[in-house]
């Protein structure tokens, strides 16, 4: 007979050996830990889908109704994909963005995920929502092959942002988390977010902004080695990954993702919620010419929020949210404030904002010209 906890172990055995088929009675062991499925029948359902980021898909601040069954639906796409001008990377992703969709529901809501690896795809994968309570966070119960689907629900009953990851055990873990596979999802308050006074907050917009460090390898004449497939990208990957210094640190994907044509916008005087996750690695949000003015730093909507940062901090393996108010107009850059990171490696994004000038905030007293060393020199300078 099965305890849980013998159920629970042979899961994550299971889960542990990349590769290997699961049998039907693991999977069935490991569905429910030999408890009844839970009575669901008084809960509404409702259908979201997902677009991809820096989007998010339309949902309420403050929930107009009691807890529902949201339900996603995911596809796991294996692909090529570019991540700079001269480098491209064998990808695994969630619905074929990366990071993969956000997921926004409220305290309370029932998370219900249909996940797919379709044929063409050559690899195990599964998810690990670190909202999650149980079981892996979902990973033990969703390790699909290609050609299967799997449901998992699950409650969610801390609100904050939260990351999720594929983890199909063992050394496939990490490679899978840079590879591409992470996304975010928000839990908001069912009343929605608040200050440090406890008042309501709410915002205009939202965008999300995973963060990834890639670990590319290169050839002996120095540049980036191309694959035809992930199998035979994966021993000189893994060679380059333990060496602990990524080839590039991209926000959503790509070196430039999020900048020029595709820079975010907002106007002035828009509140814009910046959620920021990094599945692998620390990272260090800063908003030139901006600020955090509420900063919920480690990501969880039952703490009070920071105010007034220049940087904040996202630990590796979490995601976290900044709600700013845009006074001036301009580009602003959001960059992670390793300025090695964001300048030469990739992690910058531009957000354009639209409207007036506010000289009392900033003005240009006078504009760069050349100074009489005579005179100036003198009187003024030491
Ligand atoms: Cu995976």
């Amino acid at each position: 007979m099965f305890t849980r906890r013998a159920a629970l172990m042979g899961a994550a055995f299971v889960a542990a050996v990349p590769y290997v088929m699961k049998t039907a009675k693991a999977q069935e062991v490991a569905a429910n830990g030999g408890a009844e499925p839970a009575d669901m029948s008084a809960f509404t359902r409702r259908k979201v889908k997902l677009v991809a980021p820096p989007f998010v898909h339309e949902h309420e601040q403050v929930a107009s109704t009691g807890p529902e069954i949201v339900e996603f639906e995911m596809k796991i796409v294996e692909k090529e994909i570019q991540v700079d001008e001269d480098a491209w990377l064998q990808a695994f992703t969630y619905n074929g963005s990366v990071p993969g969709p956000m997921m926004v529901v409220h305290e309370g809501d029932y998370v219900e995920l249909t996940m797919f690896n379709p044929p063409e795809n050559m690899l195990q994968h599964n998810i690990d929502f670190h909202a999650a309570t149980g079981a892996l966070g979902g990973g033990a119960l969703t390790l699909i092959n290609p050609g299967e689907k799997t449901v998992l629900r699950f409650k969610a009953t801390r609100p904050g942002v939260f990351v999720y990851h594929c983890a199909p055990g063992g050394p496939m873990i990490p490679w899978h988390v840079v590879s591409g596979m992470s996304g975010c999802i928000m839990v908001l308050p069912r009343d929605g977010l608040k200050n440090h006074l406890g008042e309501p907050v709410s915002y205009d917009r939202v965008y999300y902004i995973g963060e990834n460090d890639f670990y590319i390898p290169r050839g002996e004449d120095g540049t980036y080695m191309r694959y035809s497939d992930a199998g035979e990208s994966y021993s000189d990957t893994l060679e380059v990954m333990n060496g602990l210094i990524p080839t590039h640190v991209v926000f959503n994907g790509k070196v430039g993702a999020l900048t020029g044509d595709n820079a975010l916008t907002a106007a002035q005087g828009e509140t814009v919620l910046f959620v920021h996750s990094q599945a692998n690695r620390d990272s260090r949000p800063h908003l030139i010419g901006g600020h955090g003015d509420l900063v919920w730093e480690a990501g969880k909507f039952n703490n009070l929020p920071d105010r007034d940062l220049e940087t904040w901090f996202i630990r590796g393996g979490s995601a976290g949210a900044a709600l700013y108010t845009f006074l001036q107009p301009g580009v602003y850059a959001y960059v992670n404030h390793n300025l090695i990171e964001a300048v030469n490696l990739g992690a910058t994004a531009h957000v354009v904002v639209e409207g007036a000038w506010n000289n009392d905030l900033m003005e240009q007293v006078v504009a760069p010209v050349e100074y009489d060393v005579a005179q100036e020199g003198r009187t003024a300078l030491p």
